[in-house]
Protein backbone atom coordinates (compact mmCIF):
# COMPACT_ATOMS: atom_id res chain seq x y z
CA UNK A 1 0.00 0.00 0.00
CA UNK A 2 0.87 3.58 -0.73
CA UNK A 3 2.00 6.44 1.46
CA UNK A 4 -1.74 8.42 2.28
CA UNK A 5 -1.94 11.94 1.19
CA UNK A 6 -3.71 14.53 3.38
CA UNK A 7 -3.79 17.91 1.53
CA UNK A 8 -4.61 20.82 3.76
CA UNK A 9 -2.31 23.05 5.91
CA UNK A 10 -0.51 21.86 8.75
CA UNK A 11 -2.41 24.34 11.25
CA UNK A 12 -5.63 23.45 10.77
CA UNK A 13 -7.57 21.50 13.49
CA UNK A 14 -8.87 19.12 11.20
CA UNK A 15 -6.14 18.64 8.79
CA UNK A 16 -4.44 18.13 12.58
CA UNK A 17 -6.68 15.29 13.27
CA UNK A 18 -6.25 13.33 10.16
CA UNK A 19 -2.85 13.84 10.85
CA UNK A 20 -2.81 12.33 14.45
CA UNK A 21 -4.59 9.59 13.20
CA UNK A 22 -2.07 8.36 10.76
CA UNK A 23 0.45 9.06 13.33
CA UNK A 24 -1.04 7.60 16.31
CA UNK A 25 -1.56 3.86 13.77
CA UNK A 26 2.36 4.65 12.89
CA UNK A 27 1.17 4.88 9.20
CA UNK A 28 3.78 7.56 7.58
CA UNK A 29 1.92 9.86 4.93
CA UNK A 30 2.81 13.02 2.61
CA UNK A 31 1.40 16.19 3.68
CA UNK A 32 0.25 18.60 0.58
CA UNK A 33 0.20 22.09 1.83
CA UNK A 34 -2.79 24.05 0.67
CA UNK A 35 -2.44 27.88 1.64
CA UNK A 36 -5.11 29.58 2.56
CA UNK A 37 -7.52 30.44 -0.24
CA UNK A 38 -6.23 28.39 -2.76
CA UNK A 39 -8.94 25.93 -1.00
CA UNK A 40 -11.29 27.53 -3.44
CA UNK A 41 -9.70 27.49 -6.59
CA UNK A 42 -8.37 24.31 -8.76
CA UNK A 43 -7.15 21.78 -8.12
CA UNK A 44 -8.51 21.60 -4.30
CA UNK A 45 -11.73 22.18 -5.46
CA UNK A 46 -11.54 18.76 -7.22
CA UNK A 47 -10.61 17.36 -4.17
CA UNK A 48 -13.31 19.06 -2.31
CA UNK A 49 -16.32 20.54 -3.75
CA UNK A 50 -17.13 22.34 -0.67
CA UNK A 51 -13.75 23.94 -0.49
CA UNK A 52 -12.87 22.97 2.60
CA UNK A 53 -10.01 21.17 4.16
CA UNK A 54 -8.44 17.90 4.54
CA UNK A 55 -8.84 16.44 1.64
CA UNK A 56 -7.42 12.67 1.61
CA UNK A 57 -5.83 10.40 -1.08
CA UNK A 58 -4.64 6.53 -0.59
CA UNK A 59 -3.98 3.80 -3.20
CA UNK A 60 -5.91 6.33 -5.94
CA UNK A 61 -9.14 6.66 -3.03
CA UNK A 62 -10.01 10.09 -2.89
CA UNK A 63 -12.03 11.15 0.58
CA UNK A 64 -13.06 13.97 2.24
CA UNK A 65 -14.47 14.84 5.45
CA UNK A 66 -12.41 14.56 9.06
CA UNK A 67 -14.91 11.81 10.21
CA UNK A 68 -14.53 9.49 7.14
CA UNK A 69 -11.01 9.96 7.07
CA UNK A 70 -10.39 9.06 10.32
CA UNK A 71 -12.46 6.05 10.24
CA UNK A 72 -10.70 5.19 7.05
CA UNK A 73 -7.33 5.24 8.48
CA UNK A 74 -8.51 3.44 11.72
CA UNK A 75 -10.36 0.64 9.57
CA UNK A 76 -7.43 0.53 6.79
CA UNK A 77 -4.70 0.18 9.06
CA UNK A 78 -4.15 -2.65 11.64
CA UNK A 79 -2.52 -1.56 14.63
CA UNK A 80 -3.78 0.43 18.17
CA UNK A 81 -7.61 0.70 17.45
CA UNK A 82 -8.76 3.99 17.66
CA UNK A 83 -12.28 3.45 18.36
CA UNK A 84 -13.51 1.23 21.49
CA UNK A 85 -15.47 -1.74 21.44
CA UNK A 86 -17.62 -1.04 24.46
CA UNK A 87 -20.95 -0.18 23.07
CA UNK A 88 -21.13 2.94 25.81
CA UNK A 89 -17.68 3.70 25.21
CA UNK A 90 -18.00 3.47 21.36
CA UNK A 91 -21.11 5.88 21.59
CA UNK A 92 -19.55 8.27 23.54
CA UNK A 93 -16.23 8.64 20.96
CA UNK A 94 -19.43 9.11 18.25
CA UNK A 95 -21.01 11.99 20.94
CA UNK A 96 -17.80 13.73 21.53
CA UNK A 97 -17.12 13.52 17.87
CA UNK A 98 -21.06 14.93 16.81
CA UNK A 99 -20.52 17.73 19.52
CA UNK A 100 -17.02 18.78 17.83
CA UNK A 101 -18.23 19.26 14.38
CA UNK A 102 -21.49 21.17 16.13
CA UNK A 103 -20.50 23.21 18.51
CA UNK A 104 -16.89 23.16 19.55
CA UNK A 105 -15.67 23.84 15.97
CA UNK A 106 -18.01 26.95 15.19
CA UNK A 107 -17.24 28.53 18.61
CA UNK A 108 -13.65 27.88 19.82
CA UNK A 109 -12.22 27.33 16.09
CA UNK A 110 -13.79 30.14 14.24
CA UNK A 111 -15.27 32.38 16.89
CA UNK A 112 -12.18 32.77 19.08
CA UNK A 113 -9.24 30.77 17.77
CA UNK A 114 -9.20 32.21 14.19
CA UNK A 115 -10.49 35.94 15.33
CA UNK A 116 -7.72 36.09 18.42
CA UNK A 117 -4.48 34.02 16.81
CA UNK A 118 -5.23 33.90 12.75
CA UNK A 119 -6.99 36.57 11.90
CA UNK A 120 -3.85 38.81 12.82
CA UNK A 121 -1.52 36.88 10.98
CA UNK A 122 -3.50 37.16 7.95
CA UNK A 123 -4.07 40.79 8.64
CA UNK A 124 -7.56 40.67 8.66
CA UNK A 125 -10.10 42.24 11.19
CA UNK A 126 -10.38 40.99 14.52
CA UNK A 127 -14.49 40.30 15.11
CA UNK A 128 -14.09 40.86 19.03
CA UNK A 129 -18.18 40.56 19.00
CA UNK A 130 -17.85 37.25 17.71
CA UNK A 131 -14.97 36.15 20.31
CA UNK A 132 -17.52 37.26 22.91
CA UNK A 133 -20.48 35.64 21.41
CA UNK A 134 -18.60 32.53 21.14
CA UNK A 135 -17.56 32.31 24.47
CA UNK A 136 -20.62 30.66 26.29
CA UNK A 137 -20.53 27.87 23.83
CA UNK A 138 -16.79 27.70 24.13
CA UNK A 139 -16.97 26.53 27.99
CA UNK A 140 -20.18 24.74 27.61
CA UNK A 141 -18.01 22.24 25.53
CA UNK A 142 -15.70 22.13 27.71
CA UNK A 143 -17.88 21.41 30.43
CA UNK A 144 -19.41 18.71 28.49
CA UNK A 145 -15.85 17.74 27.54
CA UNK A 146 -14.97 17.09 30.93
CA UNK A 147 -18.02 15.37 32.14
CA UNK A 148 -18.35 12.72 29.48
CA UNK A 149 -14.67 12.31 30.22
CA UNK A 150 -15.44 11.48 33.81
CA UNK A 151 -12.33 9.85 35.82
CA UNK A 152 -10.94 8.32 32.49
CA UNK A 153 -7.81 9.06 31.36
CA UNK A 154 -9.32 9.59 27.64
CA UNK A 155 -12.26 11.04 26.41
CA UNK A 156 -14.07 8.14 26.08
CA UNK A 157 -12.51 5.40 27.89
CA UNK A 158 -9.67 4.14 29.16
CA UNK A 159 -7.53 3.71 25.66
CA UNK A 160 -7.22 6.97 23.35
CA UNK A 161 -10.06 6.81 20.43
CA UNK A 162 -10.71 9.39 17.01
CA UNK A 163 -12.50 11.10 20.20
CA UNK A 164 -9.07 12.42 21.95
CA UNK A 165 -7.68 13.41 17.86
CA UNK A 166 -10.79 15.53 17.24
CA UNK A 167 -10.72 17.62 20.30
CA UNK A 168 -7.03 17.97 21.24
CA UNK A 169 -6.07 20.23 18.52
CA UNK A 170 -9.00 22.62 19.36
CA UNK A 171 -8.08 22.66 23.22
CA UNK A 172 -4.56 22.92 22.41
CA UNK A 173 -5.45 25.85 20.36
CA UNK A 174 -8.06 27.25 23.37
CA UNK A 175 -5.10 27.02 25.40
CA UNK A 176 -3.04 29.30 23.54
CA UNK A 177 -4.88 32.57 23.57
CA UNK A 178 -6.12 34.47 26.48
CA UNK A 179 -9.82 33.57 26.25
CA UNK A 180 -8.97 29.83 26.94
CA UNK A 181 -7.04 30.30 30.15
CA UNK A 182 -10.16 31.10 32.49
CA UNK A 183 -12.17 28.35 30.55
CA UNK A 184 -9.84 25.86 30.73
CA UNK A 185 -8.51 26.37 34.23
CA UNK A 186 -12.28 25.50 35.60
CA UNK A 187 -11.09 22.25 34.27
CA UNK A 188 -8.47 20.44 35.81
CA UNK A 189 -9.01 16.97 34.32
CA UNK A 190 -9.51 18.18 31.44
CA UNK A 191 -6.19 19.97 31.27
CA UNK A 192 -4.05 17.21 32.64
CA UNK A 193 -5.46 15.17 29.70
CA UNK A 194 -4.36 18.08 27.73
CA UNK A 195 -0.59 17.65 29.25
CA UNK A 196 -0.91 13.98 28.16
CA UNK A 197 -1.89 14.29 24.62
CA UNK A 198 1.07 17.13 23.66
CA UNK A 199 3.09 14.82 25.31
CA UNK A 200 2.18 12.02 22.72
CA UNK A 201 4.86 11.55 20.22
CA UNK A 202 1.59 11.69 17.64
CA UNK A 203 1.08 15.32 18.76
CA UNK A 204 4.98 15.95 18.71
CA UNK A 205 5.36 14.78 15.07
CA UNK A 206 2.12 16.73 13.90
CA UNK A 207 2.43 19.77 15.83
CA UNK A 208 2.12 22.55 13.17
CA UNK A 209 5.63 24.23 12.65
CA UNK A 210 5.39 27.70 14.90
CA UNK A 211 3.18 26.82 17.82
N1 LIG B 1 -16.88 19.09 7.59
C1 LIG B 1 -15.50 19.35 7.24
C2 LIG B 1 -15.08 20.67 7.87
C3 LIG B 1 -13.67 21.04 7.51
C4 LIG B 1 -13.38 22.50 7.81
O1 LIG B 1 -14.27 23.28 8.17
N2 LIG B 1 -12.12 22.87 7.66
C5 LIG B 1 -11.74 24.26 7.81
C6 LIG B 1 -10.31 24.38 8.36
S1 LIG B 1 -10.09 23.67 9.97
C7 LIG B 1 -11.75 24.94 6.45
O2 LIG B 1 -11.55 24.28 5.44
N3 LIG B 1 -11.96 26.26 6.42
C8 LIG B 1 -11.86 27.04 5.23
C9 LIG B 1 -13.12 27.70 4.84
O3 LIG B 1 -14.18 27.45 5.45
O4 LIG B 1 -13.08 28.50 3.90
C10 LIG B 1 -14.64 18.19 7.76
O5 LIG B 1 -15.03 17.54 8.73
O6 LIG B 1 -13.60 17.90 7.18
Amino acid sequence: MGRPIVYGPAGSTYVWSARLALAEKGVAHELIDVEFGAHRAEPHLSRHPFAKVPAFEHDGFALYETQAILRYIDEGFASSPLQPTDLHQFARMNQIIGIVDAYAWPSIAAGIVFNRMLAPRLGLPVDEAAITAALPRARLCLSEFARLMGDDPFLAGERISLADLMVVPLLYYFSRVPEGEAPLAEHPGLQSWLRRMEQRQSFQVTKPPGL
